[in-house]
Formats: structure tokens, C-alpha cells, sequence
């Protein structure tokens, strides 16, 4: 059955390159070592390469390079985020199959992962360009006590999480454009979206959408965004382990939410602040009704960009499209 291959693949996995002996698994599990290597069987068919060597058992060479929850969950260091992983060959958008999660009760933390999107999706109904295989497509449900007023401030969190995870995995140095893009040398690397479902009892869950740009090359992306994306891969040439990269994402994304709602907003700020490349620049700021020109001097508390316009006047921005 699926635990024990799961479970199979974790113990490989956990033994970093050290063999481990048919009788050892088949103790282990109860189960004979017939069994066992029916399972070893099941996880080459998956494609994991594993050597076995008479007398020593089992080694595990090679993962697939898959977003299947067999192959992040087993190092996955959270104790929350991620516990509960829904994963999709293909699909329209993780954050609709999200939605549609967290109204049938999935639970806070549930890591909602596809391979590709055929109508990924950004803000205002924008489209989101969702390579097969190349990407991280992530949507995740959070349940927080929190007020509906405070969900954008979870943007710029998770925007933390995602500089963090890829300064860890890559050595990257990423900035943050207010409010939810992250950008490499200027373009474009992760979008992040936040959706919310609430009702009069406040935040039923929200839903954090994740599009991280890995292991594109430029003709992977669609012409519309070839001039102003770029992927991991393309700033330093090295395929990323997507695995590896989700792993940490989640972690990250699990210590500063949090970090959040035990503290607030107040060191998330000194952190987000410090990867911003948008403040203390002059900036244009794309509203629905007005465009604004200023210095962007900084964000509150509640995460609204300070924007100063040449006049004089400091003006709250909640929500737009920041051109600099
Ligand atoms: C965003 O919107 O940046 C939020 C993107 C969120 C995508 C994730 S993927 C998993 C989950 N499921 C979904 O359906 N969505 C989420 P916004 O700030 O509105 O930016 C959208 C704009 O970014 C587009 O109009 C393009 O100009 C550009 N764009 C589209 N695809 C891109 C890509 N792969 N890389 C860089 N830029 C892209």
C-alpha cells in the first residue's frame, strides 16, 4: 500500500547515500522482504533510481524531479505547513483547487502543488505563465485568528519566506517590489497572490498563492513576459532542486507566519524593509483611478506603502502596480 512505499522512501531518503538491508526495512515495516522489494519496485517504476548491493541492501541514488508529496514530505522540517500536501499532474490554478479545499475543511497548512497551470492566474484576473515541470505552483490554505483587514500583510510575509528560501537553496540575492513581487536583477522571479474566504465570524482561510520561476530558460516563458521574467536557473545557470526549494519555502513560510501572528508585523517589517528595492526610490504607483509619482519612503505597520509625493503629501497606497 501508499504508507509503505511513502515511508520506504522516506527511510532512503533519510539515510543520505547509506545502504539499508532488506531484513532491517522488512523488521522495520513487519512485513516480509519479498514485500519490500515489491516496494523497491514501486519507487523505480516512479522513477527513483536505487542501487541494491548483495549483502549491504538498499541505496538510493536518484529522486525524480517531481513536486509529488513522496519526494518533499519525508525531509520537509515543518510541523504544520505542508503536513497535509494535495498534488496535480495538471490543473487550471492551484489557488481554485485551493478554494475548493478549504471550503470542503482542509485543514490550516495544506500545501495545494501542481506541475502546471493552464490558467494560472495573478491579480486582477491577470495570467500567470506556468511552465510544465519548471516552476513551483503552490497554493497554501492558512486558517490564522486574524482579521480579514490583515490578510495583505501575508503577502509581504510570504514574500520574506520566498527571499529567504532562495538565498538558502541558490546564494541568490533577491528584492522585494512592493507588494508582492520578487525580482532578480530586476525582473521578475515569483509572483505571490493572497485570496481570502471570510464571512461574518472573519477569516475562514486564506490562501497564498506561490508562483516561483525555477528552472526556465527564456523560451519557456510565453512571449507577453520573455522581456520581464526570469528563473532561478537563467541568473546563475544551475538547474535548482525544486524539491530542496519547496522544502524550504514551506519552512520559511512556517516560521514567519508565526512570527506574525505571535508578534505582529514588527520584525517582518525590519526584514521585509531590508530586501525591499522599492523604498527610498522614486517610484510611479498604477492605481484603479489615479496614478501617483513619488518617493517611496517606507511601509507602516500595517504593511501600506508611504508613498511622498513631490508636493509634499505622504499618501497611503494599499493596492497597485509599482513602476520605478
Ligand atoms: C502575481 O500577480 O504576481 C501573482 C502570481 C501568482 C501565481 C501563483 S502560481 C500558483 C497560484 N495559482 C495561481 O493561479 N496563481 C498563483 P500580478 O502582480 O498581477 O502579476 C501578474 C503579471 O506578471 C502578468 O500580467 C505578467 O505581466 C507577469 N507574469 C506572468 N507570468 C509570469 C511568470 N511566470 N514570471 C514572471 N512574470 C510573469
Amino acid at each position: 500500500n501508499i504508507t509503505v512505499t511513502h515511508e520506504l522512501a522516506k527511510r532512503l531518503m533519510e539515510a543520505g547515500g547509506e545502504a539499508l538491508s532488506g531484513q532491517y526495512l522488512a523488521d522495520e515495516f513487519g512485513i516480509s522482504r519479498t514485500a519490500v522489494w515489491k516496494h523497491i519496485k514501486e519507487l523505480e517504476e516512479k522513477g527513483y533510481t536505487i542501487e541494491s548491493i548483495k549483502k549491504r541492501g538498499y541505496i538510493l541514488k536518484e529522486i525524480p524531479d517531481t513536486l509529488e508529496p513522496i519526494a518533499i514530505q519525508p525531509l520537509l522540517k515543518t510541523a504544520k505547513i505542508g503536513q497535509v500536501m494535495e498534488y496535480i499532474d495538471s490543473c487550471p490554478s492551484t489557488q481554485i483547487l485551493a478554494h475548493k479545499f478549504a471550503q470542503e475543511g482542509a485543514p490550516d497548512g495544506t500545501v495545494v502543488l501542481t506541475e502546471t497551470q493552464t490558467a494560472g492566474r495573478g491579480r486582477l484576473a491577470r495570467k500567470w505563465d506556468s511552465a510544465p515541470q519548471k516552476g513551483i505552483w503552490m497554493s497554501v490554505i492558512l486558517r490564522p485568528d486574524v482579521v480579514p483587514q490583515k490578510a495583505p500583510q501575508f503577502t509581504l510575509v510570504a514574500a520574506v519566506a520566498v527571499v529567504r528560501a532562495i538565498e538558502e537553496v541558490t546564494g541568490l540575492k533577491p528584492e522585494i517590489k512592493w507588494p508582492n513581487d520578487i525580482l532578480l536583477n530586476g525582473r521578475k522571479c515569483t509572483g505571490i497572490l493572497t485570496e481570502l474566504q471570510s464571512d461574518a465570524d472573519g477569516i475562514q482561510a486564506l490562501i497564498i498563492g506561490i508562483g516561483m520561476n525555477a528552472n526556465q530558460e527564456l523560451e519557456d516563458f510565453s512571449p507577453e513576459v520573455r522581456d520581464i521574467a526570469t528563473s532561478l536557473k537563467m541568473m546563475d545557470g544551475k538547474t535548482v532542486d525544486r524539491q530542496e526549494l519547496v522544502r524550504s519555502l514551506l519552512f520559511y513560510l512556517e516560521q514567519y507566519t508565526n512570527l506574525y501572528i505571535e508578534q505582529g508585523f514588527k520584525m517582518l517589517k525590519i526584514m521585509w524593509e531590508s530586501y525591499s528595492s522599492t523604498i527610498g526610490r522614486p517610484v510611479r504607483a498604477r492605481m484603479a483611478k489615479e496614478t501617483l509619482e513619488g518617493i517611496a519612503e517606507g511601509i507602516t505597520d500595517e504593511g501600506v506603502l508611504q508613498l511622498r509625493t513631490n508636493d509634499g503629501k505622504l499618501h497611503g497606497i494599499y493596492s497597485a502596480d509599482i513602476e520605478m
